[in-house]
């Protein structure tokens, strides 16, 4: 069997902000399967700020996409051909390392099963899938957040953020939401139901904090890191928790930015800072799905989608993920 795969693959590695000839349209012949592997035609892409990291040369958590390979990446598609006795023809699966390709042959156990019948098949790479799971395990078990506790989320409305204030709001948290542009802030307050909003892009950070949050921060769920979070972390309260998830205004600087010393915050109100890769909790996301799934049925969580059409779309589209260009989860649809 032969399949025409169209895919997107990294064709220079991007220097600051990527750049759309950092990417190249390629096209490969799919030829026949060892056992255990199947081919899935994808559906949806996930665009995730993570992606930046893995076009750089720096080894982190996985190691760095080559010169010439697909972009790799989560995304949810129908199995076509399968020698896996486990998977059939016409299955959804969900998987990490499918990335910006019409067709992609991978091992099964690269993949899991998805029950359409659940949910929209896309949230198994949103509000059921990495973001979601990144929202519920970083604000629930690294934030802890307590009824009455001042939370504090930067990129609000983005994937994971709009997740975070939201449980926060289901934990009784009094919710601030910082995110760029007056549509995101006034979705926020008024479709979401934050208490205050800050668009960081015209706002004083640090005064509206201090207004919002008298009694200081006592969580703050940083996605951005910078100076958004040396504002935040210089309000922090007495034994404030700040969880350490993204420090999305760094993953393009060509050199470190210096900023506001906030250790002495951190120490005269002995406050905690932890880090975490939401892979940590992967034992436990199963039942973070569930409880996220009933949420989401008795609509106790909104979940925003920006969907655009076509593959070819991938690069522009994730040079504006890291343009705050994207408003709610960002994915890409391949025509069909
Ligand atoms: P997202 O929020 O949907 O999209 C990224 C958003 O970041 C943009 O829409 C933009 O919104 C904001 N942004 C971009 N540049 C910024 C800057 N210089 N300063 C402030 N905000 C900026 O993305 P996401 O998938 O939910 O990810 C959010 C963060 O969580 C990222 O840092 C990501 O790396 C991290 N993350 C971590 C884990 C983990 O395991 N630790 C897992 C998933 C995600 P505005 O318009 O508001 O600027
Ligand atoms: C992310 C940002 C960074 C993320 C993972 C990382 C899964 C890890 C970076 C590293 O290991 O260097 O959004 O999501």
């Amino acid at each position: 069997m032969n399949i025409k795969n169209n895919k997107i693959i990294l064709k220079k590695r991007p220097i600051g902000f990527p750049k759309l000839d950092d990417f190249e349209k390629a096209s490969e012949t799919i030829t026949n399967l060892n056992y255990g592997e199947i081919i899935i035609k994808v559906i949806w892409l996930s665009l995730d700020p993570y992606m930046r990291g893995r076009m750089s040369e720096a080894k982190s958590y996985t190691t760095p996409i080559k010169i010439g390979d697909v972009i790799t990446g989560g995304a949810v598609g129908k199995v076509v051909s399968s020698k896996c006795p486990n998977f059939k023809e016409g299955d959804i699966v969900e998987g990490f390392t499918l990335g910006w390709q019409e067709y992609a042959k991978v091992n099964s156990k690269m993949v899991r099963k998805i029950d359409p019948s659940l949910a929209p098949i896309q949230t198994a790479v949103g509000v059921l899938g990495m973001p979601g799971m990144t929202a519920y395990f970083g604000l629930f078990e690294i934030c802890k957040p307590v009824p009455g506790d001042n939370l504090v989320v930067s990129a609000a409305s983005g994937a994971v953020g709009q997740l975070v204030g939201q449980l926060a709001k289901i934990a009784g948290c009094n919710v601030t939401g910082i995110a760029g542009s007056d549509e995101k802030c006034q979705y926020l307050k008024e479709t979401l139901n934050f208490d205050n909003v800050i668009n960081y892009q015209k706002d004083n950070v640090f005064k509206k904090i201090k207004e919002y949050c008298p009694e200081g921060v006592n969580v703050y769920f940083d996605n951005v890191g910078g100076k958004i979070a040396d504002d935040v972390i210089s309000n922090i309260a007495p034994f404030g928790r700040i969880g350490v998830c993204g420090v999305i205004s760094q993953y393009n600087l060509t050199e470190m930015e210096t900023g506001m010393r906030v250790q002495r915050a951190v120490l005269t109100n002995q406050a905690s800072v932890e880090g975490f890769l939401v892979f940590r909790f992967e034992q436990k996301y199963s039942i973070a799905r569930k409880r996220m799934a009933n949420w989401l049925n008795q609509k106790k969580l909104i979940w925003k989608e920006d969907i655009v059409l076509g593959l070819e779309k991938a690069p522009e589209s994730f040079i504006g993920l890291m343009k705050g260009k994207n408003f709610g989860k960002l994915l890409i649809k391949l025509d069909s």
